[in-house]
């Protein structure tokens, strides 16, 4: 390791031993990174320094912002932090907001002086933020205020947090301290493998892991995936969803943009509707979201809502081909599929326009290795589905987490989906591995029934999981929101099942489906199929209908 730019050593001393690291591969030569090296100086300085600063950055509801104005009220932050609040290089931050100017000025103001970004969800509860507390030690907070009541109550449980501080109102603002500080800031003199991010997994089985990047890592997955598969230009407005807390919202509203010196539009809240009419308004060309919230666009398009949009990126889970056909169909726009992780940061399967196979997942993103292989480790040839590995110039290292065992396995990252690859080389998704379904002997891939379903008129979204069953084990069981205007009935119920039927072998058919009026979802917008199986068994226990037709 090189030498640390980092006085406060917490960050560097919980790295898991390197021989449980996966092997890091940096094959591409964009992917070679000086010793010294601080992300938050490539891809903000830079721009200001090569005289680019007049450039839009920020696009908001209040106006836009400039390279240039980011920078400075940057500095402003990064003074405070320093002088004011006393982080030291190596400290964590914990950061709480929506997506807005100030949630990314905190966040390059932390890299930039040599802090950890903790960042949060805007919807985590004291508990739930008094965990990463506790597991990052962390100080300091700064927080929008209008979240201050949860923030209070997790201070109260997790004694380590010292201070919060405040934006956006009331007295002792972080605007306030910034006033008296001077817009310039010597950036901290890091070490291009200092951690300078933990991110939290979203935690839907288990405690939550924390994730440790570093700066180098932060570059990484913008000169991997979004140079060499997305592409995009200096003049691209981006958008989109996803909370800068989840990694997904980071590169592709943040750090993407940014690499190619264009320009993002902030959401604090993007449900589809939302979304929709923002790209319309800004005049985005590139989205990035989750397939549903794709596939709830496509039925509130008006015409010439999307025609500026040039490239729209899936991730989060999988892309139904149903979904990226309607989206096609509607807009004729091929939707970028991706799968990415906290642990590796980004998207490393994902194929560009003119290569990709809808329906597949795609190939590895030029400077990651992708292949199937069995319980064993073995690796398993073509066209058997398996354990998807994969390792590049990113990967996992969790904070002290015994769980490190688990995803690292020979120098390998194991994401825990089960994945089949074709002759190609195409990946195609199938399963979260602990979530095949095992009817009768049967192993049934809960999403290629969903996919099945969503090809039906009637069907808005559905979730695929296993029911507890006497005889069979588990049984198929689909819980399905029909479109505006359908109605609920046992013939529609009985259709449902011959036309997946007729869409995949015979018994992968649900043979329970249930009605609902939503679906749960996380916040990064993943289908809950834990509370669906939850639900399911707890359906089967008091003897609920199984609608057994068919
Ligand atoms: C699933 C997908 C099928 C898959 C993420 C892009 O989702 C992200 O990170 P998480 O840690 O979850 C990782 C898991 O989510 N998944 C994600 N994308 C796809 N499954 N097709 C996809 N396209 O189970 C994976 O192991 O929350 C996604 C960028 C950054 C991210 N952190």
């Amino acid at each position: 390791m090189l030498k640390s730019g980092h006085v406060d050593t917490f960050a560097r001393d919980n790295l898991p031993a390197q021989e449980l690291w996966p092997d890091f591969k940096f094959t591409l030569p964009e992917l070679q990174y000086p010793e010294r090296l601080n992300c938050a100086v490539e891809l903000l300085d830079r721009w200001v320094e090569a005289g680019k600063g007049d450039r839009t950055l920020l696009h908001t509801p209040e106006g836009k912002i400039t390279y240039a104005e980011f920078q400075a009220t940057v500095n402003r932050i990064c003074n405070v932090l320093t002088k004011r609040l006393g982080l030291v290089p190596g400290g964590r931050v914990l950061l709480r907001a929506a997506n807005n100017t100030m949630m990314v000025a905190t966040y390059f103001a932390v890299l930039k002086a040599g802090g950890v970004v903790v960042a949060t969800m805007p919807l985590l509860r004291a508990k739930e933020l008094a965990y990463p507390i506790q597991k990052a030690k962390i100080a300091l907070a700064l927080c929008d205020v209008r979240l201050a009541e949860e923030m209070e109550k997790a201070k109260t449980q997790a004694p380590e947090l010292e201070r919060i501080v405040y934006w956006g109102g009331g007295p002792d603002t972080l605007e306030a301290m910034m006033e008296d500080e001077p817009d310039t800031f010597e950036a901290c003199d890091t070490a291009s493998d200092d951690v300078c991010l933990i991110g939290f997994t979203s935690g839907t089985t288990g405690v939550p892991k924390g994730t440790m990047h570093f700066h180098r890592d932060m570059m990484a997955i913008c000169d991997a995936y979004s140079t060499q598969v997305l592409k995009p230009i200096e003049s691209d407005i981006f958008i989109g969803s996803p909370p800068l807390a989840f990694t997904f919202g980071l590169g592709g509203l943040v750090l993407f943009p940014m690499r190619v010196g264009a320009s993002t539009v902030l959401l604090e809240a993007a449900p589809p509707d939302k979304l929709l009419a923002a790209i319309r308004e800004y005049r985005a060309t590139v989205s990035f979201t989750a397939p549903t919230a794709y596939r709830a666009m496509i039925d509130m398009l008006q015409p010439g809502d999307v025609e500026s949009l040039r490239k729209c990126v899936s991730a989060g889970e999988a892309l139904p081909k149903a979904t990226w056909d309607a989206w096609f169909k509607a807009t004729g726009m091929k939707l970028l599929d991706g799968i990415g992780a906290t642990e590796l940061l980004h998207i490393f399967i994902g194929s560009p326009e003119e290569s990709l196979r809808p329906g597949a997942t795609g190939k590895p993103v030029p400077g990651y290795e992708a292949k199937v292989i069995d319980d064993d480790g073995n690796d398993l040839p073509p066209g058997t589905v398996g354990r998807l590995a994969v390792r590049g110039p990113t990967g996992c290292r969790y904070l002290s987490d015994e769980r490190q065992h688990d995803y690292v396995v020979k120098g390998w990252n194991v994401t825990g989906d089960s994945y089949l690859m074709d002759e190609d080389g195409y990946f195609w998704y199938q399963a979260r591995s602990d979530d095949m379904i095992i009817s009768s002997g049967y192993n049934i891939a809960g999403p290629e029934v969903e996919g099945a379903l969503l090809t039906h008129p009637a069907v808005a979204f559905c979730g695929v999981v296993g029911a507890p069953d006497p005889e069979r084990g588990q049984i198929v069981k689909a819980y399905v929101q029909l479109k505006d205007g359908v109605s609920p009935s046992p013939e529609l119920a009985a259709e449902l099942q011959t036309h997946v039927k007729n869409e995949v072998a015979p018994y992968k058919y649900p043979r329970a489906i249930a009605f609902v009026d939503t679906l749960p979802r996380t916040e990064t917008g993943k289908l809950k199929r834990v509370t669906l199986r939850e639900t399911a068994m707890a359906e089967a226990a008091q003897g609920a209908p199984q609608s057994k037709a068919g």
